[in-house]
């Protein structure tokens, strides 16, 4: 299930009952009021708001924890007992990234199913640190802060070159700060 594709269907269906109220707003428009009518709509209208003030209440804290429990930011003191560590530094107008222990230089190379710990800072400027999968959607992505190590964690699931966009405006060079990486199967598949 795609996340972004079911919001994009409840929005469509948001924005279909706004509509259907608008249209029958506007086919009602010219109607002689009925007083008695009209006390009987005002009560059942009231009624409504606040069974809808309770519908939403509730779909705002069922979703918040829906949403919010997965967040994909670690705690960001102490170390995350990551088998996979990438340090990542962000330049105008370049990405290094090395793994931890490694010298740094040697061609990233990361593998699916165990948690990989992205330690990401800046060397001048804030960048807009986001990896994306290869099916072009953004599979994580955090700030890269000058002073900052900003600790994100994440396990690939899908083997598969991986691109490494800035999505922060930094200067001339933001566009093409472009790097890409290979995450393989454990058996190397
Ligand atoms: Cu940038």
């Amino acid at each position: 299930m795609v996340y972004q594709n079911v919001v994009w269907v409840i929005a469509l269906v948001g924005m279909g009952l706004v509509t259907l109220g608008f249209l029958y707003i506007i086919s009602q428009v010219g109607r002689p009021a009925d007083a008695d009518a009209v006390r009987g709509l005002n009560r059942r209208s009231a009624r409504w708001r606040s069974a809808l003030f309770f519908i939403l209440l509730i779909g705002f804290f069922v979703g918040s924890y829906a949403t919010l429990n997965q967040f994909p930011i670690p705690e960001q003191s102490g170390p995350l007992a990551a088998k996979q560590v990438v340090n990542v530094i962000g330049r105008q107008w370049s990405w290094q990234m090395s793994i931890e222990g490694q010298p740094t230089g040697d061609t990233l190379h990361l593998v699916t199913g165990s948690p990989v710990e992205f330690r990401v800072t800046s060397g001048d400027v804030n960048h807009g640190f986001a990896i994306y999968a290869p099916d072009g959607r953004i599979a994580i992505q955090t700030q890269a802060m000058p002073g900052f190590d900003n600790k994100i964690l994440y396990t690939f699931t899908v083997p598969g070159k991986y691109m490494v966009r800035c999505l922060e405006y930094c200067g001339l060079g933001h566009a093409p700060m472009v790097t890409e990486f290979d995450v393989t199967n454990p058996t190397g598949g």
